[in-house]
């Protein structure tokens, strides 16, 4: 688990409703919303409302029921808004695109062949 933070992320703080954006699915610890700079017809964040974890491999050693949890709500957001297929993606890393140091996954879907996340 990553050491206490100062402030609440970003994400937190969308979970907290203090920043707003558009929920498509809420479980009592995971939240998913619409990027905000989609790369692809669907594209959904979902992360846990909680920002213990900086990323999928600290989430993946400490709780791997919370990362089961947020599989099932990204293949649920997949299957309501799309064909049910869909690419998750877990940016791991500042060299690897990742700009929120709050484990999310990033839900891809509805015509991919274009798609890339930079
Ligand atoms: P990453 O680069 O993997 O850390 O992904 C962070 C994503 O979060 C990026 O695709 C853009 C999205 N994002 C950043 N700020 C906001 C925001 O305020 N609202 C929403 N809905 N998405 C955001």
């Amino acid at each position: 688990m990553t050491e206490s933070r100062a402030e609440p992320t970003l994400f937190e703080r969308i979970a907290a409703r203090e920043i707003p954006a558009r929920v498509v699915a809420e479980t009592d610890r995971v939240i998913a919303f619409h990027d905000i700079a989609p790369k692809a017809p669907v594209h959904v964040v979902v992360t846990p409302k909680s920002g213990d974890y900086r990323d999928v491999v600290e989430l993946a050693a400490g709780d791997p029921g919370l990362l089961a949890e947020l599989v099932e709500v990204a293949n649920g957001i997949a299957v309501e808004l799309a064909d049910g297929q869909f690419r998750l993606v877990f940016n791991t890393g500042a060299a690897a695109g990742q700009t929120i140091f709050h484990v999310h996954a990033h839900v891809l879907a509805g015509g991919l062949e274009e798609a890339t996340l930079a």
